[in-house]
């Protein structure tokens, strides 16, 4: 087990005024915590009403108390909680005296799910998949932080290892017995089973992606000259006016992101100031300068096409220097609004090539088709079944196991180079066990738990 001199306490509620508030104290001192407290040493796994007082016996609050033997609490180690009410004030208090007791410190963000981790009572994707769970904007991103903490993320990883162990068995077992007049690797189809691997770890980086996706969402940005309508769009879409919409072209000065939710997958969206050289205002040349910062950040533009002027070649020649800013590397949908002011309108022959919807903020037309598109393009599946959340991370370490997995391929093709096929299938092990912790350099740890808030 995993063991630190240090004692560690914090609360674990948010900050504020709750019904209930709650401190947590793990470590070997945990014990000592609550009978400073409240004068008494609880039976683990019991809660017990009680009066929680200071070191000269003024109470400070009561409430309820437990106490966790280890290895049976959230870290492994000795736990202590205390339940009192939630304010402010009577938290501070209660931390200042268990604060004062010897070799009890305040915890470091996620340091109390990190000594789980470390003494084993959950692995790596695991105890990200509590910070997920926590963080999670909507049900599907919640149900799928569950299945990661429930093991469905971790289990597919040990599945990968077990198959992965096993190729490697055969060709180690080659390279030690070479004279032996078996061929072990033909002999245990181990190109077939390695096939076999490359698809499973494929399956499961896709899944990954959608845990991804649920987790962090994707950036778009609305850009147009001004009054196309972008504000306008913005707040449809959102639901309510967040944004000033008036018919002066330049109402938008600086930009304004907004998150919404398409059936669970969480869409940033940027409304920026309408894109003109000819203005005159200070205010808005800045807001435009901020616009076109914006347009670089995005992971995809919907460009607003006003059709009801007579600027089109204006807006074309827009179009075309927002795809000449962002070299061409940011996708790009066009979409022609205010289409209720002329339903009879013909796409512009120039822009017919590009991927472009026809809408109505006004008239509420083509926003169920402009929905679906920001899903489809996003490569949202719609679905939670089988979906887990995952990080980036997760993604960078599959990666490394595929091309392990594709240089060992080619090194045991016609049995071409079998230390160096051996070493690579090492390298992928490596890899997985990345993903849940098994193999981890210390400052990757430190990265992970410190993205926390203290008292997790
Ligand atoms: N007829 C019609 N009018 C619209 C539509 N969408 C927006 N408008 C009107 O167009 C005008 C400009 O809308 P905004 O949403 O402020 O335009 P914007 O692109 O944000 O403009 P700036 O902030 O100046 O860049 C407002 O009067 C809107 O009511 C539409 O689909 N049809
Ligand atoms: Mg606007």
């Amino acid at each position: 087990m995993y063991y630190s001199e240090e004692t560690i306490a914090a609360v674990a509620t948010p900050a504020g005024h709750g019904g209930v508030g709650i401190i947590r104290v793990s470590g070997a001192k945990a014990g000592e915590a609550e009978k400073i407290i409240t004068g008494k040493q609880t039976s683990p796994r019991f809660a017990s009403y009680t009066d929680f007082r200071d070191s000269n016996g003024n109470k400070i609050d009561e409430g309820l108390v437990i106490y966790f033997k280890e290895p049976h609490s959230y870290t492994g180690e000795d736990v202590v909680e205390f339940q009192c009410h939630g304010g402010p004030i009577v938290l501070n208090r209660l931390m200042q005296e268990i604060l004062k007791i010897d070799k009890v410190r305040l915890a470091d963000p996620g340091e109390f799910t990190k000594r789980a981790f470390l003494n084993g009572k959950i692995d790596l994707t695991q105890a990200e998949a509590i910070q997920d769970l926590i963080n999670a904007t909507s049900i599907q991103a919640a149900k799928s932080a569950v299945n990661s903490l429930s093991g469905s993320f971790s289990g597919k990883v040990y599945e990968l290892l077990n198959a992965l162990i096993k190729i490697r068995t055969y060709v180690e077992a080659t390279i030690d017995f070479p004279d032996e007049s078996i061929d072990f690797v033909s002999e245990g189809d181990v190109l077939k089973e390695l096939q076999v691997l490359k698809d499973k770890v494929q399956d499961i980086r896709n899944a990954a992606k959608q845990g991804i996706l649920l987790n962090e969402g994707i950036n778009i940005v609305i850009a147009g000259r001004p009054n196309a309508g972008k504000s306008s769009l913005l707040n449809e879409l959102l639901g309510v006016e967040r944004a000033i919409v008036t018919d002066i072209a330049g109402t938008t000065r600086d930009t304004i992101r907004e998150t919404i939710n398409i059936d669970g997958l969480p869409v940033h969206i940027t409304d920026t100031a309408g894109l003109r050289s000819n203005t005159d205002n200070a205010v808005e040349k800045i807001g435009i300068n901020r616009s076109w910062n914006e347009i670089q950040k995005a992971s995809r533009i919907l460009f607003l096409f006003d059709i009801s002027g007579n600027d089109s070649q204006e807006q074309i020649a827009l179009f075309e220097e927002i795809i000449k800013n962002t070299e061409n590397k940011i996708p790009c949908t066009i979409l022609f609004n205010k289409t209720d002011k002329k339903p009879d309108f013909k796409i512009p022959e120039e822009l017919q090539n590009n991927t472009y919807i026809k809408i109505s903020v006004k008239a509420k037309t083509g926003l169920l088709e402009l929905k679906e598109h920001i899903k489809h393009f996003a490569g949202y599946a719609n679905t939670t079944e089988g979906i887990f959340s995952a990080r980036r991370r997760h993604l960078n370490a599959m990666d490394k196991v595929l091309k392990a997995l594709n240089n060992a391929e080619a090194n045991l093709n016609n049995n071409a180079n079998m230390e160096i096929a051996a070493e690579d299938l090492k390298i992928a092990q490596n890899s997985l066990n990345e993903i849940t912790g098994k193999y981890t350099a210390d400052d990757l740890l430190s990265n992970i738990f410190n993205t926390f808030c203290v008292g997790k």
